[in-house]
């Protein structure tokens, strides 16, 4: 685990695992204020809208709940980021995902939705998460799992489907490979207030809720070197995080203006592309080079 790692230990995780841990950098405030975001958001939903998102769990987006942006522009995250070296860091949409009790596995997936740009396969990451679990969290309660090492390597799982397509969040099929367990995979309980830094490439899910309360998380997308990216990339998060947040009030976004992309180009958004090329080796390809 990566309890109480220097910044730059934490960074050299983050390259080779794909992923690390932030201790205690949301306070009680903090935690409360995003709890009661969630009850309101969890409050409006249309319960027809959950049961197809049975896997996942509830998939609300960032777009209408402007009080998330104390949790995304959390300065203390964000300090520690720049210590481990992150810089140009620009915010895409957080995401309210929510599993209720009893709620089952989340499957294996990958978020990464540049591969054609070159630096899906580079040591620099396009595309994190930040997960803040606001419950602390367990195998029982439903923790997040991870296949360290699968942001930099190809695995089996690459060619068992996209993820989140209508299908794999309503469960049509129990037995789909994308439920079961791997070897490697790793169980990564945190306290709340805590927050894993993953890179998006790398499989993870999430253990099924066998407690009698909702376990919450709340996923933030940044991307580091923004400028860095191709132009159709840099574009693309351009658009989208400002059409997803075009009704956000002007104190909401002032807490996260230096996260906000700034694209003044002009060249087309890029197509999403969720799979990687032949540029991504298998494990054996990976040590040998
Ligand atoms: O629910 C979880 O613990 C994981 C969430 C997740 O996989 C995601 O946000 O992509």
């Amino acid at each position: 685990m990566t309890a109480n790692l220097t910044p730059a230990a934490r960074m050299a995780e983050l390259k080779q695992n794909g992923f690390c841990i932030i201790e205690d950098v949301a306070d009680r405030w903090l935690l409360d204020r995003t709890r009661a975001c969630v009850d309101k958001a969890l409050a409006e939903v249309d319960p027809d809208r959950l049961q197809k998102t049975k896997s996942p769990g509830s998939l609300i987006d960032s777009n209408n709940f402007p009080e998330l942006a104390d949790l995304i522009g959390n300065p203390r995250a964000l300090a520690e980021l720049d210590r481990m070296g992150l810089k140009d860091i620009k915010f895409w949409k957080a995401v309210i995902i929510s599993k209720p009790p009893g709620g089952p596995r989340l499957y294996w997936h990958q978020d990464c939705l540049m591969w054609q740009d070159p630096r899906a396969y580079s040591d620099r990451p396009p595309m994190i998460f930040l997960m803040y679990y606001l419950e602390d969290t367990t195998r029982h309660n439903g923790c997040l799992r991870l296949l360290p090492g699968t942001h930099r390597h190809r695995h089996l799982l690459h060619d068992m489907g996209e993820a989140h397509t209508r299908e794999i969040n309503r469960i049509d099929d129990p037995d789909d490979p994308r439920f079961s367990d791997y070897p490697g995979e790793v169980d990564v309980p945190v306290n709340a207030g805590d927050v894993v830094v993953g890179d998006a490439r790398m499989f993870h899910s999430a253990h099924a809720n066998l407690s009698d309360e909702k376990r919450t998380v709340i996923t933030i997308w940044f991307h580091p070197f923004y400028s860095d990216l191709l132009e159709p990339t840099q574009s693309w998060i351009h658009y989208r995080m400002h059409d997803q947040h075009a009704n956000w009030p002007q104190d909401a976004l002032a807490k996260i203006k230096p996260l906000i992309p700034d694209y003044r180009g002009s060249v087309e958004p890029m197509q999403q592309n969720r799979t990687p090329d032949e540029r991504l080796c298998w494990p054996e390809a990976v040590a040998a080079e």
